[in-house]
């Protein structure tokens, strides 16, 4: 490559790095619910089985983490959110988890999302969980048909037949991932036109 190469490959790269920095920083839309707040105020709707508890135990990080305990409801207690996902091109769903006392068979952990409000897919069921020593984390990269949807919402339900049955979460977070602004996708075509080229 020759002086000139170079530098043109170093100042693309500079200038495709501070766009990408650039987006993420400006542009990232992050929903957060730590419970340290206390209550369940940022939730769209909370059943009564959920609650906030301050201890260590309950706690992935700070002091507080949200609960919930049977007996619950047949169509089970849910903790839900709704969150327009409009203008972006990756939603991913992260949280802790720790099964504070076990479940059986009968029992269901379930993580689910919806684009419409209406069609509700599932993400996680899980049933017969023994106590969790440590905390669990998961993370779902969501499939394309959750970006852009005014109408996207999700759930964590909990069906548990008994007051022993017991599951604990904290660090619920919902990342959206903006369509990229016009100007990076032309330097990115520009910058993978140049390398093509270059490879030649
Ligand atoms: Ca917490
Ligand atoms: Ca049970």
């Amino acid at each position: 490559m020759n002086k000139f190469g170079r530098w043109l490959a170093s100042a693309l790269t500079l200038t495709l790095g501070l766009e990408l920095t650039g987006l993420t920083a400006q542009g990232a839309v992050v929903w957060r619910e730590d419970f340290e707040s206390d209550n369940l105020a940022k939730w769209t709707a909370a059943d009564p089985a959920w609650s906030v508890v301050a201890s260590t135990q309950a706690a992935y990080a700070g002091s507080r983490g949200g609960n919930v305990q049977g007996p619950t409801s047949l169509a089970g207690d849910a903790l839900y959110k709704e969150f327009s996902t409009v203008d972006s091109n990756l939603v991913s769903l992260g949280l802790m988890k720790k099964v504070r006392s076990s479940t059986e068979a009968s029992d269901h952990w379930l993580v689910q999302w919806t684009p419409d409000r209406v069609d509700w897919l599932t993400l996680a069921d899980q049933s017969a969980e023994s106590v969790d020593a440590e905390w669990v984390k998961y993370q779902w990269f969501l499939p394309f048909a959750a970006t852009s949807k005014p109408l996207f919402a999700f759930r964590l339900v909990f069906i548990g037949d008994s007051a022993s049955d017991r599951v604990a979460v904290d660090e619920v977070v919902l990342d959206l991932l903006p369509v990229p602004e016009p100007a990076s996708v032309v330097i990115f075509a520009f910058f993978t036109a140049w390398l093509a080229n270059k490879r030649r």
